[in-house]
């Protein structure tokens, strides 16, 4: 077996049992460490090796994928008897989510023990992992993601490169998923509002899932005018989201149902529109959020 289909792989969390399956179903020799090496048992008995310790997994081959609860989790294993040695001249990717902060020195540590070092923030759920379209964020020094390539393609086609600066992934990690969460907040109270009027809640999860696609090319285009800087209306004025979310407020509170959401959303609209924002694309907003 050639070095290019060994992985070893550290954490066998949720994510982390799925990345060393996607692995084995492609035929590598995948070497598994977990605290709680109970987790390796499907894996072994489907050829995995367990390592005794996070050493020798990291010894085991080139490349090591590490995907554990968090940084703290991380730097335990790393700071374990031996495995900071096992690194030297060693591939490391980390798909623990962390901190930008984080990002910088773990990257900065790995290099001292002589390691190469990507960083890697999975947007998927692990059901969602291993297709063509999973997205992957990364980033670290280009000869080394072009390196990790191939083990990179084992668990997401959708790959994303954002440059040398190790902290890029998991700051971009931290945008995409404000993205996600301010969608989930909006989306949460439109089910108390869909609860209200006795309609099927998965019917309204259906309905919103149908507006996404378009909602992702509005998004893209705001983020376009952002960029660009001009804010001549192009295609939503403020003015009308001023009123809109001023109604969904107004509407919540006729029906009597939380209104934590839209008093926040309103709130915003109405700061922008005393600020003379109203008369501009919607993306103006950002320009609240500057001050
Ligand atoms: N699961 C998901 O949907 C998301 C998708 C996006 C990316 N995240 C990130 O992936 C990292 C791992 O997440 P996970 O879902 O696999 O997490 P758990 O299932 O809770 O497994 C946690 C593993 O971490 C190990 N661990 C925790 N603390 C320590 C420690 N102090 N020392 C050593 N290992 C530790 C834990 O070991 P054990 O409890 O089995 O012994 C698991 O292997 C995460 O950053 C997500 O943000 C997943």
């Amino acid at each position: 077996m050639n070095s290019l289909k060994e992985v070893s792989v550290l954490g066998l969390g949720a994510m982390g049992v799925t990345i060393a399956r996607l692995y084995l179903d492609q035929g590598y020799k995948v070497t598994v460490w977990n605290r709680t090496p109970d987790k390796a048992r499907e894996l072994v008995a489907r050829g995995a090796l367990l390592a005794r310790d996070a050493a020798e997994a990291l010894r085991a081959g080139r490349v090591a994928v590490m995907c554990v609860y968090d940084y703290r989790a991380a730097e335990a294993i790393l700071s374990s008897p031996g495995a900071a040695a096992a690194l030297d001249g060693r591939l490391l990717v980390q798909l623990t989510t962390g901190s930008p902060q984080d990002a910088r020195d773990a990257q900065a540590w790995a290099q001292r023990h002589g390691a190469t070092y990507l960083e890697g923030a999975i947007q998927a759920a692990p059901d969602q992992m291993g297709q063509p379209d999973t997205p992957l964020l990364v980033s670290g020094a280009r000869p080394v993601f072009d390196e990790a390539r191939p083990w990179l393609e084992v668990l997401a086609g959708g790959i994303v490169y954002l440059g040398e600066a190790a902290s890029a992934a998991a700051a971009m990690d931290l945008a995409t998923l404000s993205t996600i969460y301010g969608t989930l907040l909006g989306f949460l109270h439109g089910a108390r509002v869909a609860e209200h009027e006795g309609f099927d809640v998965a019917a309204y999860g259906r309905i919103v899932a149908g507006i996404m696609p378009t909602f992702a090319g509005f998004l893209q285009h705001e983020g376009a005018v952002i960029q660009s800087g001009d804010f001549a209306i192009s295609q939503s004025p403020m003015r009308i989201s001023v009123e809109a979310t001023q109604r969904i407020l107004q509407s919540a509170r006729d029906a009597g149902i939380n209104t934590e959401f839209p008093t926040f959303a309103a709130g915003l609209f109405q700061r922008a529109d005393a600020a003379g924002l109203g008369g501009e694309e919607l993306a103006a907003l950002i320009k609240l959020l500057r001050r």
